[in-house]
């Protein structure tokens, strides 16, 4: 089973809270019966499972590399690339792993119609025969916009055990997600029965109830880090991780645990599923 390795990078949680991100979704997939296997770019080479030495190197200073900079990684060796969603589906596909687990994608961002700012994660989750496990995605992004896109590229949506699209520190963006489901096996059917054998799906797990952040302290948080992202004229890959950091400032203690109990809970639902996954390939 699949992990990213940018959320465990300084650009998607700051230390030493990435390596309990790391220590607590490892240990949630073997505790459900999967192998964990993180994805990264180590001097120049793409790989899928990471001895503990190299799970150090992904801690430390790192590049980010969504999926077409993987191939600018393999081609400049770069020291450390760390892998974003869009890498992660595409380096899992190409060894045949068919689930993933994240703590947010990336989206459509808001103002897109202007910038064209649409995450790469989207069209990879579309586009690769990979089931993406999430707390959906954070609600700086356009998020009726990000699920017009997923529906308009054909990648299912589901909810697990929850009925509304979830906004990562919050259960509901008050968005209905196109379909519930109850159960690993169900996902596993719905991965089987998809029409274009190269497609993928999402999975979005609402963050555990005990964790949950206040959506309205949320949205103050949120327009704030996006003015000031937009005053320092900010670009391109570097907003995502701008405003992750200003988010983190500005809400301190409580989006960090939040976020671990998040990422550690998709990663032990994708654990389940991934063990459906293969016992229906039996
Ligand atoms: N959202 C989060 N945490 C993250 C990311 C997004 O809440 O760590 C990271 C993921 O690696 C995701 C990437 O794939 O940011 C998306 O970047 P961009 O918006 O530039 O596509
Ligand atoms: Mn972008």
């Amino acid at each position: 089973m699949a992990l990213e390795s940018t959320i465990f990078s300084h650009l998607g949680l700051p230390s030493p809270h990435n390596r309990e991100a790391l220590e607590r979704c490892t240990a949630a997939v073997r505790a459900g019966g999967a192998v964990p296997a993180v994805t990264a770019v180590l001097d120049g080479v793409v790989r899928l499972g990471l001895t503990d030495d190299e799970h150090e190197r992904i801690l430390g200073p790192a590049r980010k590399a969504a999926e077409r900079d993987v191939a600018v990684a393999v081609g400049q060796g770069w020291d450390v690339g760390a892998t974003t969603v869009s890498a992660s589906v595409a380096i899992a596909a190409s060894a045949g792993v068919s689930v993933f687990a994240t703590g947010g994608i990336g989206g459509v961002h808001r103002g897109s119609e202007l910038t064209g700012d649409i995450s790469a994660d989207l069209d990879a989750i579309a586009s690769h025969p990979v089931i993406t496990v999430s707390a959906g995605a954070k609600a700086f992004l356009d998020l009726p916009r990000t699920l017009e896109f997923l529906e308009t590229a054909g990648a299912p949506v589901l909810g697990w055990q929850h009925d509304w699209f979830p906004a990562f520190y919050t259960r509901s963006s008050g968005l209905p997600v196109p379909h519930r489901v109850e159960a690993a096996d169900e996902v596993a059917r719905i991965f089987a029965a998809r029409s274009r054998p190269s497609s993928g799906v999402l999975l979005t797990v609402p963050i555990p109830e005990a964790a949950e952040l206040d959506a309205d302290e949320l949205g103050a948080v949120l327009t704030d880090a996006l003015d000031d992202c937009e005053r320092a004229g900010i670009v391109g890959a570097e907003i995502t991780p701008f405003v992750l950091g200003r988010i983190a400032a500005a809400t301190e203690g409580r989006s960090v645990p939040a976020n671990l109990a998040l990422a550690e809970n998709n990663a032990a639902v994708a654990a389940q599923v991934a063990v459906a996954v293969a016992v229906a390939a039996r």
